[in-house]
């Protein structure tokens, strides 16, 4: 779109008056630094705040953009006094007082999403949802690209929805968390779904009904909205004179769902076969429900089923989900670092016929324990725990399974391989973020990862 048709589109959604505004970009993250290189490109004046003395990101920014304003080592009140607009990072809250503080004095917040979507005009698929989101986004873009289309793929994924737009594509697949789309107002996806909601980011959200809130604005519009009838609480959230698409693991009440055919089960489309689903290369009945969900929101934009189930067939997951890191001694190491919530948790423990130890812990967001203990009892001979929230899993299995402790992730591998015996799986999903003893979950997976292969040496 060129500057003039996005500036118009800034003015009417948001007041935002490019001769006039004064927009203070909260967060020197990566999406701090889209938006900032963003604002730079359509001339609007604007500084960059953040909470950090020294955010990593700093001399990458300084170095890109050397006269912009920046403030660290806290949230800079005049910067916030004089501000029209805030651009808040995901990872900052609404209600920081610095920014409730410069609401009420009139300034108006814009996401990048928001931003985003005034600067295109061709269509945004979104997904949103508590787990396979990543899974999702990324299995949709593959099916775009081999049907032979430009697409952009990010947003919570990694690249930020502001650094898409210089790949000018024919299409963007977007992944939305609820933080991105509590603060975002105007977007309107061609398609869009929330795949599940279980408890998750229950210490920045006021409640699970508040966390459905933020996720059910993903379909805000009126573009295709893809259903997933299994989930109670997206299924509530079908909106009648809209287009629907709907997809289920559990029978044949859905456009697409799973259906048994001489002895193999298939991906189906009403009544259409699509592919068996043993040709899909991933693990899992949350899989076949994520392939379904990619399949029914491809369809929406119009894409063909046979480079669909192309894209489907190459497709072989993501690093750190469900991963199988190694075989020793008969024994199979999986790392599922991503299961950074109980729900991811129990979809990995779902999948298992065989018996399982389960390492897992860390910082349980606010989540209530307690829903794992049944699928913990069923499946896992015994759990080895660590981190901050540890202590919480423990009383949440009241003794169900025995339980071991472990100071750090080398320890959880040395306790699990004393424990398992060959025709076993030790399986890294802790439900609980990583970030009270971890960089992030990639770091976690890849300590589990060289831990484990440090057994073999
Ligand atoms: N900051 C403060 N004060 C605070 C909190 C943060 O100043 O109280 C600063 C931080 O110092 C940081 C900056 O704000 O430098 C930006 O932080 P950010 O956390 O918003 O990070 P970004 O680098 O912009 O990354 C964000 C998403 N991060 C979060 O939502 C926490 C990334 O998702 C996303 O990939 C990226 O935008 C591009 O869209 C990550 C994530 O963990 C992967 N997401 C959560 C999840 O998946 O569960 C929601
Ligand atoms: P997200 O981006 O929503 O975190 P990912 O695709 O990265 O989702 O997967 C995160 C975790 O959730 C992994 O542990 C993965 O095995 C699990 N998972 C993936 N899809 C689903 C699903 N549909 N239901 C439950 N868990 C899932």
């Amino acid at each position: 779109m060129d500057k003039t048709a996005i500036t118009e589109l800034l003015k009417k959604n948001f007041a935002l008056d490019p001769q006039s505004a004064k927009v203070l970009v909260v967060g020197l993250g990566v999406t701090g630094i889209s938006a900032a290189r963003y604002l730079q490109d359509l001339g609007i004046k604007f500084a960059i705040v953040d909470s950090r003395a020294k955010p990593p990101l700093m001399e990458v920014f300084t170095q890109q953009m050397p006269d912009a304003a920046v403030f660290t080592g806290g949230f800079d009140e005049a910067a916030f006094k004089v501000a029209t607009h805030l651009v808040v990072s995901p990872g900052v809250s609404l209600s920081e007082k610095a920014i409730t503080k410069a609401i009420a004095n009139g300034a108006k917040i814009i996401s990048d999403i928001d931003l985003f979507a005034c600067s295109v005009d061709v269509p945004i698929v979104a997904i949103t949802g508590s787990n396979g989101k990543s899974t999702v986004t990324t299995m949709l873009g593959e099916m775009v690209r081999e049907s032979g289309k430009r697409v952009g793929v990010g947003g919570n994924l990694g690249t930020p929805a502001l650094d898409l737009l210089e790949r000018d594509a024919e299409l963007y697949v977007l992944e939305l968390s609820s933080f991105q789309l509590e603060r975002t107002t105007v977007f309107n996806a061609a398609a869009a779904t929330v795949l599940n909601v279980t408890a998750d980011h229950l210490d920045r959200h006021a409640d699970m009904a508040g966390y459905a809130e933020e996720k059910r604005r993903v379909f805000n519009g009126n573009g295709v909205m893809v259903i997933n009838v299994d989930d109670p609480i997206v299924n509530e959230m079908r909106d009648r004179g809209r287009k629907v698409l709907t997809f289920s693991v559990n029978g044949k009440n859905a456009n697409f769902y799973l259906a048994a055919k001489a002895d193999k089960e298939y991906l189906m489309h009403n009544d259409t076969l699509l592919m068996p689903l043993a040709e899909l290369p991933l693990e899992g009945r949350h899989n076949a429900a994520n392939a379904l969900a990619a399949l029914a929101l491809g369809v929406a934009i119009g894409l063909d089923e046979p480079s669909m189930c192309r894209a489907l067939r190459k497709f072989k997951g993501l690093a750190h989900r469900m991963q199988r890191v190694a075989e020793i001694r008969g024994v199979t190491w999986v790392n599922d670092s991503k299961a950074t919530n109980i729900g991811a948790c129990m979809a990995a423990l779902q999948g298992y016929n065989r018996k399982v130890i389960l390492i897992a812990g860390g910082d349980a967001k606010g989540a209530d324990m307690n829903e794992l203990t049944p699928v913990i009892k069923e499946k896992a001979k015994s759990v080895v725990l660590m981190g901050k929230d540890a202590g919480l899993i423990e009383q949440a299995l009241n003794g169900c399974v025995p339980v071991y402790s472990a100071e750090n992730i080398v320890q959880a591998v040395q306790i699990a391989a004393n424990l398992a015996d060959a025709g076993e799986s030790v399986l890294l999903s802790p439900a609980c973020a990583s970030l009270d003893q971890f960089k992030n979950y990639q770091d976690r997976g890849e300590k589990f990862t060289k831990a484990v292969l440090e057994l073999v040496a």
